[in-house]
Formats: C-alpha cells, sequence, structure tokens
C-alpha cells in the first residue's frame, strides 16, 4: 500500500511582537518533532510566518507589507528550508506573498508544497477570501482579508507527489464543496488546508462549540464526498487579545477524524495516511464516472 506518514503541525498564537526568526525557530522545533516521529510531510498552517493581520485596519492597502514575504526562501526561512531538507521532510506551508507580477506588486494568501529534497512542487494562492474590504466599526475585530488581498490565480491544481495525488486549499476554501470536488475530479488523495478561524464572530452570536463543529463538519464532508484524506492545520490561540480556534485534525476518506489537536498551541499531530484507501469510496458510492449527473449541475458554474 502507499503509506504516507503526515504531520499537522498546528502552532499557537504569533503576536505583532514576535520576529521571524524566533517563529521559524518554532517551525524548527515542529519539524525536529516529525522527523523524530517518522513524519514525510508535514502540514503548517495558513499565514505561518505572521500575526493574522487581516483583523487590523490599516488605511493604505500596502500598510501591511512588512509581514508580506517576497521570496520563498528567503532569507529568515532559509533555515526551515534547509532543516527540511536534512531531515528528509517536505512542508506545506502557508504565508502572505508579495509578488511582482504583469508589471504591478500584487498580494496574495499563499500555501506552497515542498518535496522532501527542498524542491518546490507547487503554489495555491487563495481564492475564496472572506470577510470586507474597507473597516466595519460594529465589529469587535475586522477580517480585511478582501483588503490585503487579491483573489488567488492559480485555480485548484493537483501535484503528482509523496507518492500519491495531492492538493492544497486555505482556511475559508475549506467551507466550500467546490474546492473539494475540483480537486476531486483530478483523483486528488490528499488535500492540505491550513487556517486562522476567530473563536467568535461579534455579529453573528455563534457559540464556539457551534464553529468548531462547522471547522469538523465541512472538512469531513469533504473527506469523505471525494474520497481523499484532509489534514486541516490551524493557528490558534490568543494573537493580541483575539483568541483562534484550534481543532487540526487529520481526516481518512471516510469522514473519519484520525488525528486530532488537544491544545491551542504549537501541537504536533500524525497519521500514518494509506493513500490506497481513497480507492474504495473512488470506485463505489463516489464513482463520479459512473454516478455524477453534471448535466444537472450547471448553476454551479454560471456566473
Ligand atoms: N482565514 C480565514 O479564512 N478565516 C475564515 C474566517 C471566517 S469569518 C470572516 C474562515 O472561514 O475560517
Amino acid at each position: 500500500t502507499r503509506r504516507i506518514k503526515v504531520g499537522g503541525a498546528q502552532m499557537g498564537p504569533i503576536t505583532k511582537a514576535d520576529g521571524k526568526p524566533a517563529i521559524v525557530a518554532r517551525l524548527v522545533a515542529l519539524l525536529r518533532q516529525a522527523g523524530e516521529r517518522g513524519c514525510e510531510l508535514v502540514v503548517f498552517p495558513e499565514l505561518t510566518l505572521s500575526t493574522f493581520f487581516p483583523r487590523w485596519y490599516a488605511p493604505e492597502r500596502d500598510g501591511m507589507d512588512h509581514y508580506f514575504d517576497r521570496a520563498m526562501p528567503g532569507p529568515e526561512t532559509q533555515l526551515l528550508f534547509d532543516e527540511a531538507k536534512r531531515l528528509g521532510i517536505g512542508f506545506c506551508l502557508g504565508y502572505a506573498e508579495l509578488v511582482e507580477e504583469e508589471g504591478r506588486l500584487r498580494r496574495f494568501n499563499t500555501s506552497i508544497l515542498v518535496d522532501r529534497a527542498g524542491a518546490l512542487v507547487g503554489k495555491y494562492r487563495k481564492i475564496h477570501l472572506p470577510g470586507h474590504a474597507e473597516y466595519e466599526p460594529q465589529r469587535s475585530h475586522q477580517h480585511l482579508e478582501k483588503r490585503y488581498f487579491e483573489v488567488g490565480n492559480t485555480g485548484f491544481q493537483v501535484w503528482e507527489a509523496f507518492g500519491g495525488t495531492v492538493g492544497m486549499a486555505i482556511c475559508n476554501d475549506r467551507r466550500w464543496v467546490e474546492t473539494y470536488r475540483v480537486m476531486g475530479l483530478q483523483n486528488v488523495e490528499l488535500i492540505m488546508i491550513g487556517y486562522n478561524t476567530p473563536v467568535s464572530d461579534s455579529l453573528s452570536g455563534e457559540t464556539e462549540t457551534l464553529r468548531m463543529f462547522h471547522n469538523h463538519l465541512t472538512m469531513q464532508a469533504g473527506a469523505y464526498q471525494n474520497s481523499t484524506w484532509v489534514v486541516g492545520v490551524a493557528k490558534a490561540g490568543v494573537e493580541d487579545g483575539h483568541r483562534l480556534m484550534g481543532g487540526s485534525v487529520i481526516v481518512a476518506p471516510t469522514g473519519e477524524i484520525v488525528a486530532a489537536a488537544e491544545t491551542e498551541g504549537d501541537e504536533l499531530i500524525v497519521a500514518d495516511c494509506d493513500l490506497d484507501r481513497c480507492e474504495y469510496y473512488k470506485s463505489h458510492i463516489f464513482n463520479f464516472a459512473a454516478h455524477r449527473r453534471p448535466e444537472f449541475y450547471g448553476r454551479i458554474t454560471a456566473q
């Protein structure tokens, strides 16, 4: 069977005051733990290298540029890449990407996938950007992803890597059935998802319990309905007075959670993922070729 030992490297809070070297040292510590536990692939959260800055308003759209990375690896992240290569561990890393493209500076909420030899496998830029673009005074905290990022332009691709077919999504993407299905249609076997999710929304009145339920519900349904492994990894805990949920999980193609974080701090969860387990539902209940009825799904892609 095609087994791969996967680590979900949940991160505790990162505050405004934390410098990159200290953050990278925490990532390296998690990688070393993953190495000791035999992991071949480690998934880090969304925006792993900074606090979740979209909670704050900056009058200028470039006002958060100091949280963005232009090069990956860059001078401060090289250590992480070197250590991963030395340990023979591939990784998925979320960060704020600043890039000159089409003759202008562009900002994306990005994840990259690096293989066990240190080579870049692929890049995904977040498509479902939640929140709003302007300051909303009625909120206890802002969610200004639509201000600081452009909608990603990579699409939901998959790559042949780590002995299987793998894909990436970021945070709010996990709530959308289309995210999983577009990759499911490409035979995905493992989807890596980092997230930063506040435990409360000052306007919705949802309980923490309900918000955690939705966190797991969407990833478990996405896994089952597309017969794929899903690795969902949080940046958690209290960042400058604002609390993010933990709840990192590894979900099997049956939709069952096989590993779960217990804390809101730096914590590694591990599962031995047999990619061959995807085959059963892919060839039975979710055999797309046999059972899908796309002739009735047109509204899903209509603008
Ligand atoms: N980072 C991110 O996408 N967080 C969102 C919060 C939604 S509330 C505006 C999420 O879907 O978890």
